[in-house]
C-alpha cells in the first residue's frame, strides 16, 4: 500500500474515531443499560453496543471487503488472518466508564494479511487520539511521539492487571517488587497509553484480540516488545496471557516469570 493511500485510510478512521467520540459523550448523559457478561466484574454497557455498531458501520461503508472483529459481537467471524481485518473495541475499560465516566478508551486496529498497518487508542475524557503505524510512526492528536526509554525493570513503573494481583500469578509479584512501583489503571487501552508516553514500562494482562490489537501497533512502532507472558509472539487472533514491555524490562521479567510457580 502506498503511503498517500494510508494516509487517506488514517484520515477516515480518525474522523470516525471523533463521531464515536462524540457519540459516547453524548449517551453518558442519559441512563446507561449495563448487563453483565461473564461474571460481575465483566460488563457491557448500551454505549458499548451502540458503537461498535457505528464503527463497524463506517467500516464496512468505506471498505467493503473488509472484515471486522469487534469485542460485542456485530462484526464478522474470523478464522483466517487474510486480507484487511479491522478489530474494534468499542469501549475498552467498561467497568471504568460505568463507575468512574473516565479512564476508558475506544480502540481500533488494521491488519493486512496479519501485518498491523494503523493503530489507534482514543482517551476520551481527555480528548487524546493515540494513533499510527509502522510506516506513519506515533502521534498523539497532532504531535509525533519519540521512543520511549529502554527502562530496566528496576527503573520504573509496572502494571499488572488485578486479577493478576490479587491472585499473585506467575511469581509477578516478585517482579512488581524488584520496579520502581506498581500502577493499575483498568483499561488495557489507558495502560498502552502510558507504556507509548514511557510512564510505565511493562503491563501485563490477561488480554483478548480487541483488547491489544491496537496497542500491538502502536507500541512496536515505538520500539516496545509485545509478546506472550513467556516471551513468546503474540497470535493476533488469540486470546492470552499478554505482556507488552520495554526490551530491558522484558529481558528482566522473563527469567522471574514462573518461579515457584
Ligand atoms: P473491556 O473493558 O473492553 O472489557 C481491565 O478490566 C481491562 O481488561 C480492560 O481493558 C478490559 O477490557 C479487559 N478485559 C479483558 N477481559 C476481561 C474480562 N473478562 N473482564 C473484565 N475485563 C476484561
Ligand atoms: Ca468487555
Ligand atoms: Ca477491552
Ligand atoms: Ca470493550
Amino acid at each position: 500500500m502506498d503511503d498517500l493511500t494510508l494516509i487517506q485510510i488514517d484520515r477516515n478512521v480518525k474522523q470516525w474515531l471523533r463521531q464515536a467520540r462524540t457519540l459516547v459523550l453524548t449517551k453518558m448523559t442519559e441512563r446507561l443499560t449495563v448487563n453483565e457478561k461473564s461474571s460481575r466484574k465483566d460488563l457491557v454497557t448500551n454505549v458499548d453496543k451502540e458503537n461498535e455498531k457505528f464503527l463497524i458501520t463506517k467500516i464496512k461503508n468505506y471498505a467493503p471487503d473488509s472484515h471486522v472483529l469487534g469485542e460485542e459481537g456485530f462484526g464478522d467471524q474470523i478464522n483466517r488472518e487474510k486480507g484487511w481485518i479491522w478489530i474494534v473495541d468499542p469501549i475498552d475499560g467498561t467497568m471504568n466508564f460505568v463507575k468512574q465516566q473516565d479512564h476508558f478508551a475506544i480502540m481500533v486496529a488494521l491488519y493486512i494479511d496479519g501485518q498491523g498497518v494503523l493503530g489507534y487508542i482514543y482517551d476520551v475524557m481527555n480528548d487524546e487520539l493515540y494513533s499510527g503505524g509502522p510506516n506513519l510512526g506515533v502521534f498523539k492528536n497532532d504531535v509525533q511521539l519519540d521512543q520511549p526509554a529502554n527502562t530496566a525493570l528496576a527503573d520504573g513503573l509496572v502494571s499488572l492487571s488485578a486479577p493478576l494481583l490479587i491472585h499473585d500469578r506467575f511469581n509477578l509479584l516478585q517482579a512488581a517488587d524488584e520496579s520502581s512501583g506498581v500502577r493499575v489503571y483498568g483499561s488495557a487501552g489507558i495502560e498502552m497509553i502510558h507504556l507509548l508516553t514511557g510512564k510505565i514500562i511493562t503491563y501485563v494482562s490477561y488480554l483478548k484480540p480487541w483488547d491489544f490489537a491496537a496497542g500491538k501497533i502502536l507500541g512496536e512502532t515505538l520500539g516496545l516488545v509485545t509478546s506472550t507472558i513467556d516471551g513468546q509472539p503474540l497470535d493476533m487472533l488469540s486470546s492470552g496471557f499478554v505482556m507488552v514491555a520495554t526490551e530491558n524490562a522484558q529481558r528482566d521479567i522473563l527469567p522471574i516469570i514462573g518461579q515457584n510457580g
